[in-house]
């Protein structure tokens, strides 16, 4: 309907002034010959918009035959050519089609038609004809999908609306009345155009007994586009530029148009022919008139379905394949589960048919992601993973012998380059290794997609595509599929269009559509996007043998009547081969010579995977980084270097965020204040939040790594503390992004603001990551607490993907958390969550950590030294560090830096570290404007590194055996304490520890400062409610650290169930009672140690 009321506004009378400009204006007109200037002598707008026939679906057909005259006036019928002429010449609204010459006798020239002669009463029937045929095309156009032969098992309940769909020959019976059908289609469906008048001659009525099909009838049978619409937008499209012609392609549309007298007959055959049978094409709600076109053409073209003996022989090839390979693997493993294709088997020529195709046309990579159903067959037959390799994932005897507990054999991932026998071209595969969690792999998809393209300059997504396979209840189902289509034109996440295949064995484990879903087809999500859906039937042209949801399930259970109906059809192959057969393509013994070849090529491979002696998840791996790892695919080193940089180049990076670096541009006046702020740090050499994020980015640009940050509002920030993006305040959409502004040999810095989407657009970036290591891919929630929308991608992919898959990706999260009196879900991204997920052993004391003492004592030493600006360069640092070690093993790293310097080390160690994992950084949102968390250019010098804990730098580090108490703390809570210990007159006898690191846990570090500490009590303190934050984690890895030998109390927050209270005044209560509360925490030793803290402790 929006093309619709947009075409019937543009009909509206112009206005005097447009009026004048479109005469002033020649027209350019092409046509076969090549190019005419044609001065209209006015606009058919000015008063055609009166005409009764003019609205709605009748003024798109007009304005097509409207572009059509001026082009050739004959090329039109002879009503049409009248009523244009007689438009043009100034006849008054609702007058012009009055004056037509007959329709049988001499056709009148030009001067019979000059004058407004009186209506003729057949006219006005050839127009009203003319208007419903074109209404009948297009019905068929819009609907002739309801009434294609979509359903193999022919039991489908589709139910659009209780509109039964009766246009033409098909259903035309006892049960339905196609005349009154076809009306009440547009009447119940489109009201608003519940003014169409449908005269019984159109073709429409077909039971009427007065009519004759075979009349023939002047129409613009397939609608084209003129020429001039063509030129018009190739030109606007910038395909050709003024004067040159259009492109051969379209002029077979113009040859077409000549073909305008049929018969009824011949209109409704050929439309049935296109529309109704085994495809179902939705296409006419897309907006582009253009890509609309192109399907129309690609469907009503004649012959356009016919195969060659060649492709038929293809085709038949692939079907055997893809029919026999399932029928292997349940010959030798009946028992097991494979999620075969039974029924769906043609889904594998389709797919190779896809790839051939875009390899031909310059694709060089496929990324795939793909559900259960038929992975293996599609593993085996269309990316041609080694069969052997497949079969001895059945062999339960098996060890795996990577790192990691691995995953079922559907699940894992592929990459595979090889030539394409019929482009001749080399194409490179990659299937992504996925969890159970159905479509969760469909953004990560169009991330690592998005990364080729944008490593490999395609802008335009010509070498790299995308091809997503769905369930037909998961696609309905889940959100994270409409997530996904929200982000395919968007700039900074398009990868350029996307072939989704649903495979719709009509059932969703047991569940059949009727329950699954609400709209009609599985796919009606796909609609949101304007995507063209075509409905095929798999069983075309054969019948289709289905099973339950795996092949253990027995269907009959909760399917009786559709297994029933199912056990009587023939197998696709089988049909499709007697056709074949028939039609003498192939010969039987050619066909039952083929079916042995392949018999015997997965016999062989399975005779092969009996040698099989190990299983090496790793030759499953979807993305592999060659260059990163060695040859047994170990990291190069086990060193991390120091990760500080120079004063110039900090002088550098800064003088580049505080300014400007373009010419003539405006920038708001309160970013100015902040631009100015930024250069007052930088000639003080210090640091605050935003700054030292920008010299970690800034340094790692300079070295040739692209920075990525996504995200919601990310450009500015949410804290309005970034703004990374400047605008001009002068020049609408004029933007500066000085990151870019670095050097000249940077790499490309890209920051997005995304799509409202946690789980989508985490997914995508994850699969950004994916596709190089030499890059820092960073994804930001708006706050923490959101980032649970997006649960499934963080548990599923993020955390175990290293374990299940042999995969390392080093994705950054963002996660702004803190307690602030901002309410339950503004507060916390929910560390315990994150915490509860890490693999260091609790109980356990890391042996790397025990074995490198020396690192150990270099680490601390520089600990204590970070608030004193003065930093030893660590000559040490080049050795195999105990957190190098631990990291490795860990699924993700979790951090909580409570200076800017260490979040600058900690992004820039992401890189510079020899393996990638996930970073997990709980960041601040105060403390972005905290004076004191502002570190010292000093701290982020060469030979400085993250320090994973940062001790007590004050007078209690000057003695600390003088100290009673030692508090252990992560983030911002950090600097409460001290400012109540300060008040409190405490610093001698209170030292507080942060603890940055949080896991991978460091051991190391917290004992060299219980060992400092011998005496004092042990206390961790937190904001956050006792049964969140960090204190489950922490307690028993501290009691670990000093060998349970003391208690570990705990002062925060009581348990709750909510994050947070929505309160104002009871936030800054239970803040007292956390930190300042003499009785619950840690003040109380002040006045005599004898009173331990009111607050629990647990030995
Ligand atoms: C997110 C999610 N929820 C539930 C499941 C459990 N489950 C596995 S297969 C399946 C049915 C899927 O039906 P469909 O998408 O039509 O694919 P089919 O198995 O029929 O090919 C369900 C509910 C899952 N794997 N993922």
């Amino acid at each position: 309907m929006h093309r619709l009321r947009t075409t019937v506004a543009r009909l509206r009378p112009l206005t005097a002034a447009q009026t004048a400009q479109s005469l002033s204006q020649p027209r350019l007109l092409a046509f076969e010959g090549g190019l005419r200037t044609f001065q209209p002598l006015r606009r058919l707008n000015t008063s055609v918009a009166a005409e009764p026939f003019l609205n709605g679906t009748s003024s798109n057909y007009v304005e097509e035959m409207y572009y059509a005259w001026l082009e050739n006036p004959r090329s039109v019928h002879k009503s049409w050519d009248i009523f244009f002429r007689n438009a043009n010449a100034g006849a008054p609204p609702g007058a012009a089609y009055q004056s037509p010459p007959p329709l049988s006798g001499t056709p009148q020239g030009l001067a019979g038609v000059q004058a407004l002669v009186a209506a003729q009463p057949n006219v006005e029937k050839l127009v009203e004809d003319h208007l419903a045929v074109q209404s009948l095309i297009r019905a068929y156009q819009v609907r002739g999908h309801h009434i294609a032969k979509l359903d193999p098992l022919d039991i489908s309940c589709v139910d659009f609306d209780d509109a039964p769909c009766t246009v033409g020959f098909q259903n035309v019976g006892e049960k339905h009345k196609p005349a009154a059908m076809f009306a009440k289609v547009f009447l119940l469906k489109e009201p608003d155009i519940h003014w169409i008048r449908i005269p019984i001659s159109c073709g429409l009525s077909l039971s009427h007994p007065h009519i004759n099909l075979d009349c023939s009838l002047g129409l613009v049978w397939w609608a084209v586009p003129s020429f001039q619409c063509l030129y018009n937008r190739s030109l606007r499209a910038g395909r050709i530029r003024p004067g040159q012609s259009l492109p051969a392609s379209h002029h077979h549309l113009h040859r077409r148009q000549r073909e305008r007298f049929a018969t009824q007959r011949e209109i409704i055959r050929r439309l049935e022919t296109a529309y109704c049978q085994h495809i179902g094409v939705e296409f006419m709600f897309i907006n582009d008139v253009e890509q609309c076109q192109w399907i129309r053409q690609k469907f009503e073209t004649p012959g356009i379905m016919q195969f060659s003996l060649e492709e038929k022989r293809t085709l038949l090839q692939r079907m055997i394949r893809s029919t026999r390979f399932e029928e292997f693997l349940q010959r030798k493993w009946s028992s097991e589960k494979r999620f075969g294709l039974e029924g769906c088997e043609s889904l594998i020529p389709a797919l190779k048919t896809i790839i051939d195709e875009s390899s031909q046309s310059g694709v060089e990579s496929v990324i795939m992601g793909m559900p259960h159903r038929g992975r293996l067959n599609v593993l085996a037959n269309v990316i041609r993973k080694e069969l052997d390799q497949i079969f001895c994932q059945f062999d339960s005897k098996l060890e795996a012998a990577d790192e990691g507990s691995g995953d079922v054999k559907y699940h894992l991932g592929m990459y595979h380059k090889r030539m394409n026998r019929v482009s001749d071209r080399y194409i490179t595969m990659s299937l992504m290794a996925n969890p159970s969690h159905l479509e969760a792999v469909d953004p990560v998809v169009q991330g690592k997609t998005k990364a080729e393209q944008f490593y490999c300059g395609d802008t335009e997504g010509k070498r790299v595509m995308s091809i997503l396979l769905h369930g037909d209840a998961a696609f309905a189902g889940q959100g994270i599929v409409y997530e996904t289509f929200h982000l395919s034109d968007l700039p900074s996440y398009t990868t350029h269009g996307t072939i989704h295949v649903v495979v719709n064995n009509q059932i969703g484990f047991t569940t059949d559509p009727r329950m699954a879903r609400s709209s009609p087809y599985p796919t009606d999500v796909a609609r949101v996007v304007n995507a063209p859906i075509f409905h095929v039937n798999a069983d075309d042209p054969e019948a289709v043998i289905r099973n339950g949801h795996n092949e253990m399930d027995e269907p009959m259970f909760t399917q009786p009547l559709m297994y029933k109906q199912i056990k009587k059809q023939k197998g696709v192959l089988q049909k499709f081969a007697e056709k074949v057969i028939a039609e003498g393509v192939v010969t039987t013994q050619e066909y039952e010579e083929e079916i042995a070849r392949y018999d015997k090529i997965c016999e062989e491979a399975y005779t092969r995977s009996k040698d099989e002696k190990i299983l090496h998840i790793k030759h499953w791996l979807d993305s592999p980084w060659p260059d990163f790892f060695t040859l047994e695919g170990q990291p190069k080193s086990m060193n991390c270097p120091p990760t500080g940089i120079s004063e110039e180049e900090l002088q550098h990076i800064g003088n580049i965020a505080a300014s400007v670096p373009v010419e003539d541009f405006t920038i708001h006046g309160g970013l100015s204040r902040i631009l100015k702020g930024r250069a007052n740090m930088v000639n003080q050499r210090v640091c605050d939040w935003a700054l030292g994020e920008y010299m970690a980015f800034g340094s790692l640009l300079k070295d040739g790594i692209h920075v990525r940050l996504s995200g919601q509002d990310v450009e500015r920030g949410t804290f309005s503390h970034r703004h990374h993006v400047l605008h001009d305040q002068n020049v609408d959409k004029r933007i500066c992004i000085p990151m870019n502004y670095m050097s000249p040999d940077q790499a490309p810095y890209t920051i997005c603001n995304s799509s409202l989407s946690e789980y989508g657009v985490l997914g995508f970036e994850l699969g950004f990551a994916m596709a190089s290591p030499n890059a820092l891919v960073l994804w930001e929630a708006q706050f923490g607490d959101f980032h649970n929308t997006a649960q499934c991608i963080i548990d599923q992919f993020i955390c175990p993907g290293q374990a299940k898959w042999v995969r390392q990706n080093g994705i950054v999260l963002l996660l702004p958390h803190g307690m602030e009196g901002m309410g339950p879900e503004h507060s916390s991204a929910r560390p315990e969550r994150f915490l509860q997920m890490c693999n260091d052993d609790p109980d356990v004391f890391p042996i790397s950590q025990l074995t490198f003492e020396n690192a150990t004592s270099v680490f601390t030493r520089r600990s204590l030294r970070s608030t004193t600006r003065k930093t030893v360069p660590n000559r040490n640092c080049r050795r195999t560090s105990p957190c190098v070690s631990c990291m490795t093993a860990t699924g993700w790293i979790v951090v909580n830096c409570s200076t800017p310097a260490n979040y600058f080390h900690v992004l820039r160690r992401q890189i510079l570290q020899p393996f990638r994992k996930p970073l997990i950084v709980f960041t601040p949102k105060s403390l972005l404007r905290h004076p004191e968390a502002r570190s010292s250019f000093d701290d982020m010098l060469p030979a400085t590194s993250f320090q994973r804990i940062i001790a007590d730098g004050g007078p209690a580090a000057a003695s600390p055996e003088k100290v009673k108490r030692v508090i252990f703390c992560t983030g911002k809570i950090y600097y409460e304490l001290t400012r109540e210990r300060k008040n409190r007159n405490l610093d001698d006898l209170v030292a507080i520890i942060r603890i940055e690191q949080l896991s991978p846990f460091p051991f190391d570090l917290v004992k060299a400062e219980t060992d400092r500490h011998p005496n004092a009590e042990l206390v961790w303190c937190q904001e956050e409610h006792k049964n969140q934050g960090y204190y489950d984690y922490i307690k028993p890895r501290i009691r670990t650290t000093i060998g349970r030998s003391r208690p570990v109390w705990y002062a925060g927050r009581d348990p709750a169930a909510a994050p947070a209270t929505g309160n104002k005044q009871t936030h800054l209560t239970e803040l007292s009672c956390s930190v300042y509360s003499t009785q619950r925490s840690t003040w109380k030793l002040s006045q005599g140690n004898s009173n331990k803290p009111a607050s629990t402790c647990d030995f």
